[in-house]
């Protein structure tokens, strides 16, 4: 009952009970998007024993649970099957790599494949006898290699895929090679490293188009295309947009990770072990994280269940070739409800106005604000180079010239909690600069739950663009996308009294300057269909 489960989300992907976190092997195969995911059978926290759930989907939203893809049962992968990706190999044949930690506790690469290529869910699937194919080389630490990356075909006809690592002080993408995708050999360099790093978790590595907003597959290499590096530490998932040269086996990031605040990331709340695929039914690039959870382990086991996927969003280049742009994928405003339009609505002062008549705790909002006094705003601190720390130091209780404004999600009534996700605006010395945070101190009166606050800048000139959020809201998540999807947060929140009927949605302006709302779009949502294989066999 919702009542017992406030949290449980609605549109979200979610397994039914139990813990769960990386998506693994994502892809799209006659007629339906697979989704693999790290599980653990047993508990609602990590263990020994973490299995490859497996939910297939035509749409993205609604998803069936099947059962589970690989689990522990060979030498070469008896205590759990961590992480790795899927590869469409030529003639329409999916395969995938993944990492298997053995009896020694040795992380090792295996390959499985499927069982019957004309069964569209591709339910069994088969390890191959000859596992492991990969075993950490020398000078790599046996619990420090894994969770291997879709294929890419060189320009020399050889397969390559990247391995994670931590090596001599460096993180780094293994890079291993092979003509027949059995027999693989480590290329002598890594294809990337850096001391400025931890571990390399859930690597990815795949192009993308130098205009527009499609996608190509992971082997696509010729001029139209630059190459995106990711590598999940430190509790985020870092890129870098650069070139790949095959000749030298080298990756030339556009920028090195500097393991400061500066670094890129596909989000700036809680994102983790995020993998991507190419959608060769839309042409679109699409990714899937992880979200875990912010309450606490004992939480989890009264909950019984601990992590969700994010809505997968279509990825792309953005204009400006620095950074990537994230946008929750069309399909999921299929879900759309009833809905609300605002236009040219002024918040003063202090204002706060409440969206009314949609379901707050699951809706999806767009507002678009404009700023016309937008040459007042307060002076840029060159020194403030942390916006994380802006954010806490500043939360939405402290009033701005130009800003703080934006939503106040899963609030009450009284506002005593509310999940602020505001923007302020500063004048800085030859630019304008954009704040975004995502305010958690509030979330919850709750006192056993993290509050930690996240804040990040949005590359946007406003004097060119007006300043966009859309957030998406689900009982206990909120994923927000500032600038159009240049700058994404998501956060995990646990109102006590904020929940179901009880929360709200207000669009605030606590900035002494006031600004304009030129459009609101606010949806509730529908739930999505996320069901298990027996109930969905007795609809035929
Ligand atoms: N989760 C997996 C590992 C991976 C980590 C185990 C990242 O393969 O490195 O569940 O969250």
């Amino acid at each position: 009952a919702p009542e017992t489960q406030p949290y449980r989300t609605s549109y979200h992907f979610q397994s039914p009970k139990n813990w769960l976190n990386d998506p693994n092997g994502p892809m799209w195969y006659k007629g339906f998007y697979h989704l693999f995911y790290q599980y653990n059978p047993h508990s609602a926290l990590f263990g020994n024993g973490m299995v490859w759930a497996h939910s297939v989907s035509s749409d993205l939203v609604n998803w069936v649970h099947l059962n589970h893809a690989l689990y522990p049962s060979e030498p070469f992968d008896i205590t759990s099957c961590w992480s790795g990706s899927a590869t469409i190999l030529p003639g329409d044949i999916p395969v995938i790599l993944y990492t298997g930690i053995d009896a020694n506790n040795t992380q090792v690469q295996n390959l499985a494949i499927p069982k019957n290529l004309s069964d569209p869910f591709l339910e069994d699937w088969v390890k191959y006898s000859q596992n492991p194919l990969m075993t950490p080389p020398v000078g790599v630490e046996a619990d420090n290699f894994r969770d291997p990356t879709t294929a890419w075909l060189g320009p020399d006809g050889k397969w390559n895929v990247i391995v994670g690592s931590w090596s001599n002080n460096q993180g780094m993408a293994i890079l291993y090679q092979s003509g027949d995708f059995i027999n693989w050999r480590k290329y002598k360099d890594p294809l990337y490293s850096t001391e400025r790093s931890g571990m390399w978790e859930c690597p990815d590595f795949f192009p993308v188009s130098i205009n527009g907003t499609n996608g190509v597959d992971a082997s696509v290499l010729n001029p139209t295309v630059k190459h995106v590096l990711k590598a999940s530490f430190n509790s985020h998932d870092y890129y870098m947009i650069g070139a790949y040269v095959p000749e030298t086996e080298k990756y030339i990031p556009d920028s090195d990770l500097t393991g400061t605040v500066t670094d890129l990331r596909y989000d700036y709340g809680k994102f983790y072990a995020s993998k991507s695929f190419f959608d060769s039914v839309k042409n679109r690039r699409i990714l899937w994280g992880w979200v875990n959870e912010s309450d606490t382990p004992d939480d989890d086991i009264k909950k019984g269940w601990s992590g969700l996927q994010a809505i997968p969003r279509q990825i792309w280049l953005d204009r400006s070739g620095n950074q990537l742009v994230q946008w929750p994928v069309e399909e999921i405003n299929k879900l759309h409800d009833k809905q609300i339009n605002i236009e040219n609505k002024i918040l003063d002062n202090g204002s706060t106005f409440e969206i009314q008549y949609i379901t707050a705790s699951q809706a999806d909002v767009e507002i678009v604000f404009e700023l016309p006094e937008l040459e007042e705003a307060e002076f840029f601190n060159p020194t403030w180079v942390d916006p994380q720390k802006m954010c806490t130091d500043a939360n939405a209780a402290v009033k701005g010239r130009l800003g703080p404004f934006g939503l106040l999600a899963l609030a009450t009534k009284d506002l005593t909690e509310q999940t602020a996700i505001f923007f302020r605006i500063f004048k800085g010395h030859n630019a304008y600069v954009v704040l975004m945070c995502s305010d958690q101190s509030r979330s919850s009166l709750r006192d056993e739950v993290d509050r930690t606050t996240y804040g990040a800048f949005v590359n946007i000139n406003p004097q060119h663009e007006k300043i966009s959020l859309r957030s998406l809201i689900d009982h206990s998540i909120i994923e927000s996308f500032g600038g159009k999807g240049r700058t994404c947060i998501t956060s995990r929140v646990y109102p006590k009294f904020a929940v179901n009927k009880d929360a709200h949605l207000y669009v605030f302006n606590n900035g002494t300057l006031s600004v304009t709302i030129s459009r609101l779009n606010a949806w509730g949502m529908n739930k999505a269909e996320i069901e298990n294989k027996e109930s969905f066999n007795a609809l035929f």
